[in-house]
């Protein structure tokens, strides 16, 4: 059974997030989705909130797990025992700092592997950022992000 982890901050999950999750579902037997406990930056959603945002996304998707971590991506891949690592990649922006994340998780761990999806046309502008700044101001975020999920997204993003 392959095991694959999609890592990241999802402050909030997007479209272009879950459109990877759900082309990952379709290549590999599990997809664990891992969100980043992040001690650094001040995100708008708890983790927790995170997660039961994700949650709620990928109900349909039956083989996605959703987790949260801190510390080292790599502690957690050998928690979980898996060894390849998912991302997504929009813009040669994107490639550099990734591909610098890949070869660290590499040398720290040898069996670690990254795959890069390319993201679909659709969502190569789409960041968790620009979703929070289109809701601060109250503009529309259909097609954005699941429509389940634009309620809660637009309390706090005009809250803050
Ligand atoms: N289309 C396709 N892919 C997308 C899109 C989109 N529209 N938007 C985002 N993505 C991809 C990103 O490229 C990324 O691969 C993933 O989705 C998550 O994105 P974010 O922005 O939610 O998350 P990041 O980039 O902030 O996550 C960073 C990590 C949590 C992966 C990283 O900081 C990490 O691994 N931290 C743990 C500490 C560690 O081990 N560091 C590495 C060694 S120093």
């Amino acid at each position: 059974m392959k095991t694959v982890v999609y890592p990241g901050s999802f402050d909030p999950c997007t479209n272009g997030h879950l459109d990877v999750i759900a082309r990952s579902a379709k290549l590999f037997d599990r997809v664990i989705v891992a969100v980043l406990v992040n001690h650094t930056k001040k995100p708008a959603f708890t983790v927790e909130e995170r997660v039961a945002l994700l949650k709620t996304a990928v109900a349909d998707l039956p083989n996605v797990e959703v987790h949260s971590f801190s510390g080292l991506l790599v502690d957690f891949m050998k928690q979980v025992g898996a060894t390849v690592i998912i991302k997504g990649i929009r813009a040669m922006s994107d490639f550099e700092y990734e591909f610098q994340m890949a070869l660290t998780n590499h040398a720290l761990y040898r069996d670690i592997e990254t795959l890069f999806i390319p993201t679909s046309k659709d969502y190569m502008f789409l960041s968790s950022s620009i979703v929070k700044e289109i809701a601060k101001y109250g503009g529309p975020l259909n097609g954005l992000v699941p429509e389940a999920l634009i309620p809660v997204i637009n309390k706090r993003c005009a809250e803050r």
